[in-house]
């Protein structure tokens, strides 16, 4: 199999040929022998979502990988259900990446919430994309996926997870899960959390070193006093043995984004269940319980987008950032609130079409910054969940800009972390595994404009199954041993 990322990456003809072969490189490079890294420097261990992001796009390369990036991701889960933010390479060195496993201690906790012993983990989660993902990795080659059991194998786990959120996460009582640190929603500095976030006492200067400013240009991080306050929560939760209901949670918030996703990975998840003899309706049940707490506890009909919702105050947080536009995927969603989405979308503050991809955070507030993380810069994987919620509600032709705006995008600026709204440029890393990856599912994505302008994206015809010959096995980076006995674990 690993034969067919490396004829991904062998030289071939045209743009679609050049994105996938360049998307490929990028997927290989960052492979770390059982899952993907979302950045050699600056993320050099797996991410939750991201290894979600990055199993949608890998399985048009390399279906059993992108499977095997999933179950690694499930080998790290916690007997709570919880499925952590990130799983520690052991070989990576301790102050590669602040906090590390020594600030977490996840293996030490009491059993309480039941964290492995034999991997390190964070404590906290990220967005629940895992279950989409799951979905699409089998649709896209269900007979290998039936012989490996791949769906019998991840939907005990999958399940579990999203009964961790219902249950210990639903910190409001109405029916949604909350994210009690800056880093759950995955949206790190995002405006929606500063008033939130103000409240937080910020760690003690000196007491911690970041290891983010070694790789990223200050200018494009969160801050210093950000950094302290993100810190600070963190060490709260840990020193409750993360415990959810004996935490004193001094940021505790309802985000349309996560929500949203798990909304949309429940109903993935009853796909699942029809396919291994599980309860189909019951996941459709809580999917559409929570559609309505969504709607009910979230929209905002005047704004025309999702506000996150602030369970210390039980407020509403004013403002536009791109999590109030994607529960455009939501499955079922009322029609006129999908049309006020798209209007808001198109208007000035995001920009559709007018300015790259979609930015963070509304363009004409003052907390804009279009350098700044999550402040105003465009994100892939925000543009791709938007793409996806325009393709739902039919919106074709602007889907069909974006999708056209994002692979240019990807391949202009060497698949960057993120990109300046108005100028285009990159910015944070390069050869960021979630922008090479939904770049290639969007390469794969059809219907839409950018085919009909007879783009060569579409023309270069090149292979895609499973198995395709060609490539030079072991002199690509991280190309080595899928399916070989021993340098994965065992053959499956
Ligand atoms: C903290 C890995 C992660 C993404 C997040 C993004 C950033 C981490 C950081 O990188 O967060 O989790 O160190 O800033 O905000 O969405 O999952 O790519």
């Amino acid at each position: 199999m690993t034969a067919v990322l490396e004829a991904a990456a062998a030289p071939g003809t045209g743009r679609r040929a050049h994105l996938r072969r360049a998307a490929a490189h990028v997927l290989l490079g960052n492979w770390a022998g059982t899952a993907t890294v979302p950045s050699r420097a600056l993320y050099p261990h797996q991410w939750s979502w991201d290894s979600a992001f990055v199993a949608i796009g890998l399985r048009h390369l390399a279906p059993r990988r992108a499977q095997r990036e999933l179950e690694t991701l499930l080998g790290a889960q916690w007997g709570d259900g919880r499925i952590p933010h990130i799983v520690f390479n052991p070989s990576v060195p301790l102050g590669a990446y602040f906090p590390s496993p020594d600030f977490w201690r996840s293996s030490g906790t009491d059993r309480a919430a039941g964290a492995p012993s034999t991997v390190e983990t964070s404590g906290i989660v990220q967005p629940p994309v895992h279950a989409l993902a799951a979905w699409l990795v089998h649709l896209a080659d269900p007979a290998e996926s039936r012989r490996r059991g791949f769906l019998p194998r991840v939907y005990p786990g999958l399940a579990a997870w999203h009964r961790y959120l219902a249950s210990s996460r639903d910190l409001g009582g109405g029916g949604l899960a909350a994210v009690v640190h800056p880093w759950e929603p995955g949206l790190d500095n995002s405006p929606s959390w500063d008033a939130s976030l103000a409240r937080v006492e910020p760690a003690p200067r000196g007491s911690f070193r970041r290891a983010d400013l070694d790789h990223g240009s200050p200018a494009d991080r969160p801050t210093d006093l950000d950094y302290a306050r993100y810190v600070r929560l963190a060490a709260t939760y840990r020193d409750h043995a993360y415990d959810d209901a004996r935490t004193p949670h001094a940021f505790a918030v309802e985000d349309p984004c996560f929500n949203a996703l798990l909304i949309a990975s429940e109903h993935a998840l009853a796909a699942i269940a029809r396919v291994v003899g599980a309860d189909e309706e019951a996941h459709r049940r809580r999917a559409a319980a929570a559609t309505r707490a969504l709607l009910d506890r979230l929209w905002d009909p005047a704004a025309g987008v999702f506000l996150p919702r602030d369970l210390v105050t039980d407020e509403p947080v004013a403002g536009y950032g791109v999590s109030g536009l994607v529960p455009l995927i939501v499955p079922g969603l009322p029609e006129d609130v999908a049309a006020a989405l798209t209007r808001t979308a198109l208007g000035p503050r995001f920009g559709l079409g007018r300015v790259h991809l979609v930015p963070s955070y509304d363009l004409t507030s003052r907390e804009f910054d279009g350098n700044r993380y999550w402040r105003g810069p465009s994100w892939f994987n925000m543009a791709w969940l938007v793409h996806r919620g325009l393709v739902r509600h039919g919106e074709t032709a602007t889907a069909g800009r974006l999708r056209a705006q994002a692979l240019d995008a990807a391949v202009r600026t060497g698949f960057a972390e993120y990109l300046e709204p108005y100028t285009g440029e990159g910015r944070g890393v390069r050869r960021f595994s979630w922008t090479a990856a939904l770049a290639l599912d969007l390469l794969q994505s059809s219907g839409d404009a950018y085919e009909s302008s007879g783009d060569a994206y579409e023309s270069s015809g090149d292979a895609y199954e499973d198995g395709a010959p060609g490539g030079t096995p072991g002199n690509v980076p991280g190309s080595a041993s899928e399916g070989v006995p021993g340098g994965e674990g065992p053959a499956r």
